[in-house]
């Protein structure tokens, strides 16, 4: 006897489709995306969601830091709703799927519900988050950040891309800065579908993450001052090599990350060399040092360490060294009665599941500062991402999708 309910799926095909449509706009180099915040492509992908929520039926929102929120009205007007949602801006060389699935993924549950006349309690309010990455205009979840009151308005508009460009000025720039106050919203609870973006769930057989918690993470920029000099003709005796230092430090910082395991990682993504021409000794070096554990106690320690063991290394090279966070939030608990909920979601559908910390930060992390949040995790291949190699199976995105819908409507709580 099949379980309640067991029968109602998304449509897989239709989710496919869609989330290959929008793998054409902003396209990468490597068949990923490059569909970068704020950027014209981004405006694009925008327009083409915005089109996809009104076809369904729902009213859009757009807040101050160009957050979309398309809400499909429930039964109950008093009712708060149920947000679903995740983001559609990509990392310079990213995948197709990455946040992309939670969005379109979302919105096929609505599409669902529309296909079979289902009627809910609380409204669903599908959600783009702007600017989750972080790429381009640090840190990440910088609008999921302001609308749960992490950050200020004037410091989000303030962050500075490469090219200097603020975020205020993009935003207005592409046309998507709305009129709502950011985190006037008031959220009954809020689920997002994310790719796991590591290798548990495939190597497992698990076809379903049920994310429990999400790690910590502090992003520490690092400005190293050395003194420009000929690569030539400079004695080593006499060098204030800040590219030297740096070097010393990315070493460290592998020690350090790997003297806390299991549960702690650490690495540099992003560093710029000033000048930056080939036969001159940099004069300064700017680098980001990206550390995360689930255990908030490893987590402070690592920065201690590796705060301290940078300026030893700075002082015995003459190099001045300075740090500034530019990203940070604690270890994340998600609310046990969301998460249960996707548990019994993957029992009925009998789809094999396992308990998992999320490795990457996300949207929810912040939605779960104002609201009960958790997430729905499906594997993807080889556990990569961040690379525009990022591959999951249509099967995974579907029933990483149907755990969402019975989850979602289980929360919402169906009418008719
Ligand atoms: O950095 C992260 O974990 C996320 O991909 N923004
Ligand atoms: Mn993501
Ligand atoms: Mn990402």
């Amino acid at each position: 006897m099949p379980a309640a309910g067991q029968n109602l799926r998304i449509d897989s095909a239709r989710l496919w489709d869609s989330l290959m449509q929008m793998a054409e706009i902003g396209p990468g180099v490597a068949g990923g995306n490059n569909r970068q915040t704020l950027t014209d492509a981004d405006a694009e992908g925008r327009a083409l969601f915005a089109d996809w929520c009104r076809k369904a039926g729902m009213t859009m929102g757009v807040d101050r830091m160009g957050t979309m929120f398309a809400t499909r009205p429930g039964e109950d007007p008093g009712a708060l709703p149920v947000y679903v949602g995740s983001h559609l801006d990509t990392q310079p060389t990213g995948g197709r799927y990455d946040g992309v699935l939670g969005v379109l993924g979302a919105l096929e549950c609505v599409r669902t519900m529309n296909d079979l006349g289902i009627r809910t309690r609380h409204p669903i309010v599908v959600t783009n988050w702007a600017n989750e990455e972080g790429a381009r205009f640090a840190p990440a979840m910088l609008a999921s950040g302001v609308f749960a009151g992490v950050h200020s308005l004037d410091y989000a508009y303030g962050r500075r891309d490469p090219d200097g460009k603020t975020y205020g000025d993009e935003l207005a720039r592409i046309g998507w800065q709305g009129e709502e106050e950011v985190g006037a919203r008031k959220m009954h609870a809020y689920y997002e579908l994310h790719i796991e973006q590591g290798p548990i769930l495939e190597a497992e057989g698990a076809d379903i993450g049920v994310v429990t918690h999400c790690q910590g993470l502090w992003w520490l920029e690092f400005t190293l001052t050395g003194r420009e000099a000929h690569t030539g003709s400079t004695p080593m005796a006499m060098r204030v090599n800040a590219g030297l230092a740096m070097a010393r430090i990315l070493e460290m910082v592998q020690e350090v990350a790997l003297s806390e395991q299991p549960d702690a990682v650490g690495g540099v993504g992003q560093m710029r060399f000033a000048p930056n021409s080939r036969n001159v000794l940099p004069g300064q070096v700017v680098f980001t040092v990206d550390i995360r554990s689930p255990d908030q106690v490893k987590l402070d320690r690592m920065r201690a360490a590796i705060e301290t063991r940078a300026a030893a290394i700075c002082a015995d090279l003459g190099v001045a060294c300075a740090v500034e966070p530019v990203g940070h939030f604690d270890p994340v608990t998600f609310a046990p009665e969301l998460v249960a909920t996707v548990r019994r979601a993957a029992d009925r559908l009998g789809l094999p599941h396992r308990d998992i910390v999320s490795g990457a930060g996300h949207d929810a992390c912040w939605a779960a500062k104002v609201a009960p949040a958790t997430m729905v995790m499906c594997p993807c291949v080889g556990g990569l991402s961040h690379n525009e190699a990022e591959e999951i199976t249509p099967d995974w995105a579907a029933k990483g999708t149907d755990v969402l819908l019975h989850a979602v409507l289980e929360t919402a709580g169906v009418v008719a």
